[in-house]
């Protein structure tokens, strides 16, 4: 049948207006294969948002909540991160992928989804809206479609992204769109996805098309976000540009001066954090392309909105977004503890733990456990709050601006125990990358399943969304910043290093200080001290800079103690990073180079200095 008879006159209108053939046959390709009982298309239009708003909370997916404008909505208990076992790239026979990046045969794959998906929206409307990744009009965007029955997925969407109905008009046919598909499959009488086990999120480089069936969880469903990112990095591998999972922000000078920084954390190590910081701008906090525009090296936020980690925010440490989630305004939360009286809690937040009330695992009271005896805490660690950046004080006036922003430095930060200072600027653009980017590891957290607080290597932390083989990434990466014509300075920070007793060296709001250090030294106007593996700070340049910016004393003592060359920890990494490339393709041979020469320079300093060198001690 064709789309026209599959939808309401009112909807295929807005369908024709656009011009695309490729559109209509998607459209009317997944009708049939999903077999909706109903079809609602979305233009973009203020009812058509507030229809799926509305929606969302009519179905219960989310609850209405005593303060106007927020809901909450619950994934089910086995669907509260990122799957990434069963998210896979949907790949060709013969491509190589390497070991790190999970792959299904694309036929195989294709077969089992669609098999999924065949009638998976029977009695449930299905809702087609239009986005656009990057700012509208300009060098940076992409159109995508999202189809989904999940009006908790469409909502986030509009929070999130800008709306995209006006770009795919503006590119007519000739519009190169990232597509969609999702469907929470079943759900069980509280309205999460019942079928866990049949969970998938398959992706096809061929189509540029994502499937995600059988899950609610925002990094699974929601397709412009972390889907759309293993789309959008083959795309930039072809045309020499960059998709990073990395914050955009603006650091605060002297006299005014913003200087513009990408930084790239793995989850729940402190990107959305650092993006917020009080006193600075924010552009983004998750996801960044990175183009050269006549030379220069500028990036945009991928998105409009936040989609952040709520544990432990505070009215004392996180102000801004304590506020946005403590007044009036559209706020969506997912996964944290909602009380009888319409109120929310979640770890961290101020005051007591309340002794009950409902939460990822049901009703949920103080010490409740679960199957296997672990007490279930008030909130899921990986419960989020979805919200839109306009409505923040503190977002910089460029978010929208087509052309994107400058990039003065890169920052790459892990969640490391033992072996990174907590800030320190690397050589140059090929030894940062390779060094600091490449070499990133991090400690594992709660953000995607499985075991808690292992070593894991995640270069420039975009491992998970990777579609390309690792060594092709890093080598676009190095020539990216080698054609710019001033490339980025490069920084890597550490906010967890601990002394050895497993005492953090350092506290949150520090890492203000290291930001501030940076935009200096972006703009050339402190020295460093030269160390065998980058640049760090000297004591008097941090100690006035904790002094203005914090009003707190810093020590000799601290200072040494943060910044003191761990040697054999040093070397270790070094190695085990080696290790790691040596077994991948495609890998640049100025990575071992760069790699062995660090290695080199950490021995030679420790014949002369020992294992562990103070950070007064110059190293030639
Ligand atoms: C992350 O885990 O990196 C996130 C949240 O930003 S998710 O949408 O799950 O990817
Ligand atoms: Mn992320």
């Amino acid at each position: 049948m064709s789309l026209k008879n599959l939808v309401s006159a009112r909807d295929f209108a807005k369908i024709e207006k656009l011009k695309n053939s490729e559109l209509e046959s998607f459209i009317e390709k997944f009708i049939g294969v999903l077999k909706p009982s109903s079809v609602f298309i979305s233009d973009s239009s203020a009812s058509d948002i507030d229809y799926i708003r509305k929606k969302a909370v009519e179905l219960g997916e989310e609850k209405k909540l005593k303060i106007e404008g927020h809901t909450a909505h619950f994934d089910n208990y086995s669907d509260q991160a990122r799957d990434k076992a069963n998210t896979k790239i949907l790949s060709p026979k013969g491509a190589y992928l390497g070991a790190s990046i999970n792959t299904k045969d694309r036929d195989e794959g294709l077969k089992e989804i669609y098999s999924i998906m065949d009638g998976i929206m029977k009695g449930k409307e299905m809702i087609v809206s239009f986005y656009c990744l990057g700012p509208v009009n300009s060098p940076f965007s992409i159109p995508c479609v999202q189809i989904t029955d999940s009006f908790y997925v469409a909502h986030n969407e509009i929070l999130l992204y800008r709306q995209g109905y006006e770009e795919f008009l503006r590119q007519g046919s000739s519009a190169k769109f990232f597509k969609f598909v999702h469907s929470a499959g079943e759900l069980l009488p509280d309205m999460t996805s019942k079928n866990i086990e049949h969970r998938r999120i398959y992706i096809d480089m061929e189509e540029e098309t994502v499937y995600s069936a059988n899950t609610q969880y925002g990094g699974n469903t929601i397709g412009l976000k972390k889907l759309a990112m293993r789309l959008a990095i083959h795309r930039a591998s072809r045309e020499g540009w960059l998709n990073e999972h990395m914050l955009v922000m603006g650091i605060t000078g002297d006299s005014g001066r913003v200087t513009y920084v990408t930084g790239a954390f793995p989850s729940l190590c402190g990107k959305t954090s650092t993006s917020m910081i009080e006193g600075e701008k924010i552009i983004g906090d998750d996801i960044a392309y990175l183009r050269k525009i006549n030379g220069e090296i500028r990036a945009a936020n991928v998105e409009k909105g936040m989609f952040g980690i709520i544990q432990g925010i505070n009215s004392k440490d996180d102000s801004i977004q304590w506020d946005v989630l403590t007044n009036p305004g559209e706020v969506i939360f997912s996964n944290v503890l909602l009380l009888r009286d319409g109120s929310v809690f979640w770890i961290g937040h101020n005051g007591e733990i309340p002794q009950e009330g409902f939460n990822h695992s049901g009703r949920w009271f103080r010490g409740k456990k679960d199957s296997a005896g672990r007490e279930i805490p008030p909130s899921h660690p990986n419960a989020r709050f979805t919200v839109s950046l306009d409505g923040l004080k503190n977002v910089d006036d460029n978010l929208h601006n087509p052309e994107g922003v400058p990039v003065g430095g890169v920052i790459y930060g892990g969640r490391d125990s033992d072996t990174s200072v907590p800030v320190e600027e690397a050589f140059d653009w090929v030894h940062g990358i390779i060094t600091k980017g490449a070499s990133l590891e991090s400690e594992t957290t709660a953000a995607t399943l499985g075991k808690e607080g292992v070593r894991s290597f995640n270069p420039m932390s975009n491992l998970d969304f990777l579609s390309i083989p690792v060594g092709r990434y890093i080598r676009n990466n190095i020539l990216f910043g080698q054609a710019a014509d001033k490339p980025p300075k490069i920084f890597g920070v550490n906010y967890f290093l601990k002394d050895k007793n497993g005492s953090f060296l350092n506290e949150r709001r520090d890492k203000k200080v290291w930001l501030k250090w940076i935009e200096k030294r972006i703009n050339g106007e402190l020295d460093a001290v030269p160390r065998p593996t980058g640049f760090i700070p000297r004591y008097k340049d941090l100690k006035k800079l904790f002094e203005v910016v914090l009003g707190k004393v810093y020590g000799e003592d601290e200072y040494e103690k943060q910044f003191t060359l761990r040697v054999n920890e040093n070397i270790s990494k070094v190695e085990r990073i080696l290790e790691i490339y040596s077994q991948l393709r495609e890998v640049p041979a100025e990575l071992f180079e760069v790699l062995k020469q660090q290695k080199d320079n950490l021995i030679r300093a420790k014949l002369s200095f020992g294992d562990y060198i103070s950070p007064f001690i110059e190293i030639s």
